[in-house]
């Protein structure tokens, strides 16, 4: 602060000390405002789409296709095994910090058959606040202050915030379409190979994946995470496996998962929702399955944060994979039947959103799809000018007219891809059909309202 020029202008004090008075007091206010700014590891991060779409987004006579929740219900069996677990009193006290009893057993039962290993219910796994709580516990515990995490693009948004309060550096990479062709499926994107390698050196941790990918939809296939594997083998690095969206698998696609490769579980933390898989987002408990000598680290991280989580919700969980679990292979087991629910939402979408004249691109996996909007020609140079990129401003625009809310695709990517993503959007279709309908009503009166 320059207190000449500030003193001649405060009007605080007055008379011919007037700036020996407004310095001690200006600078008194200065260092105290100083103590109230925040730790530099969150600054810069402020921006959340979540915070910024959800609101507009929970207008009623909004059709809402933004963030990725369901309107369809739940299984009752959950609903029923957490209310079930709510009367049992001692269910409702604190449980085992890393995670309930019953659900890591569960969990290590399911994860066991999956993985063709066993897998320690109490050392290889940690129960936490959902697949964020997952995330932030593995980046905390494993990544040091300088280090580099390789992330690809379109990366879930926290990868990068959370690699970043860790201190390190995310090293971007985006998945390309395949060149001369127009995509129609998330199977036409891919990582080139030597782009990838030439992002290892020496302060590469680790590298996040997320397999099936949010926002894109693509599934790695075993090729694909077998060329990852064998560069984290070779630089001797860390893998966070983000697979949320594991069991939402369409048809002619496969999940592999990297921990399965050759020289990969000792190397790879393998991230889970249950809000995901049992289609109950608002429990938020997530797990982290891995080798005994990297899940020790996240318990630490665990118990010194938030301890614990639900007691009757882990119970809960606990009850859903154990019944799955023995359906496994069956066409009721809820762990393939919700792909076989949402694969016809996510080709009526496909249609409406063609029959528009947009351009959607078939996701493979997950609950999500982009779209290219470019074929609209939406002019939006009324819109004010903040340095927004297309699809933030198309979105907003979106909403307000037309009653329609997505996500904008470039709160996915890094600066450097804002040109390439911001065409697109992104639509989640695990909803009801009436809501998929009230959309199509929307996309085909594009012109008209
Ligand atoms: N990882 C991925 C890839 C996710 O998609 C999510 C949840 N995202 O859902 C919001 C949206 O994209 O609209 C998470 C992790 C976090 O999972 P949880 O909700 O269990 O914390």
């Amino acid at each position: 602060m320059n207190f000449f020029w500030h003193s001649l202008n405060c009007r605080r004090f007055t008379g011919l000390s007037a700036h020996v008075a407004c310095r001690r007091f200006c600078t008194s206010q200065h260092k105290k405002m100083s103590r109230h700014t925040p730790a530099k590891r969150i600054e810069g991060l402020d921006k959340n789409v979540w915070v910024a779409f959800t609101s507009v987004a929970a207008d009623p006579s909004v059709v809402n296709l933004s963030q990725g929740f369901p309107d369809i219900p739940p299984p009752s069996y959950i609903k029923e095994a957490l209310a079930k677990a709510a009367s049992v009193d001692l269910l409702n006290q604190y449980t085992r910090g890393f995670g309930h009893p019953s659900l890591v057993k569960a969990l290590s039962q399911v994860y066991g058959k999956v993985c063709g290993r066993e897998i320690d219910p109490f050392k290889e796994v940690l129960v936490t606040v959902g697949g964020y709580g997952s995330l932030f516990s593995t980046i905390q515990a494993l990544v040091e202050v300088g280090d580099e995490v390789i992330i690809i693009e379109p990366f879930f948004d926290c990868y990068t915030t959370m690699v970043r309060m860790a201190g390190a550096k995310p090293v971007l990479i985006p998945l390309k379409p395949k060149s001369g062709k127009t995509t129609t499926s998330s199977a036409d994107w891919h990582l080139d190979p030597d782009e990838l390698a030439s992002k290892f050196n020496s302060k590469t941790k680790a590298i996040i994946i997320n397999t099936p990918n949010n926002p894109l939809g693509k599934i790695f296939t075993r090729d694909e995470l077998q060329m990852i594997a064998d560069l984290c083998v070779q630089h001797d690095t860390l893998c966070f496996s983000d697979e949320v969206y594991e069991w939402l698998i369409y048809k002619g696609h496969e999940h592999v998962k990297i921990a399965t490769l050759p020289g990969m579980w000792d190397r790879t933390i393998t991230i889970g929702s249950a809000g995901k898989t049992f289609s109950v987002t608002g429990w938020k408990l997530g797990w982290s399955v891995g080798p005994e000598h990297l899940v020790k680290h996240l318990q630490t991280v665990m118990q010194n944060t938030l301890y614990t989580c639900p007691t009757p919700l882990q119970e809960a969980v606990a009850q859903g994979f154990i019944l799955n679990h023995k359906l496994m292979g069956q066409p009721e087991c809820y762990f393939s039947s919700l792909a076989e629910e949402l694969e016809p939402k996510r080709d009526r979408l496909a249609a409406i959103l063609q029959e528009a004249g947009m351009a959607p691109i078939i996701p493979q996996g997950g609950y999500f799809m982009l779209v290219d909007v470019t074929p609209l020609n939406q002019d939006l140079s009324h819109m004010d000018d903040d340095g927004e990129a297309y699809d933030y401003k198309f979105i907003k625009w979106m909403i307000k007219e037309k009653k329609l809310a997505a996500i904008p695709v470039t709160a996915f990517v890094g600066d450097e891809s804002k040109k390439q993503f911001e065409k697109y959007i992104r639509l989640c279709f695990i909803k009801k059909d009436s809501t998929l309908e009230a959309a199509g009503k929307i996309l085909k009166n594009w012109n008209k309202i």
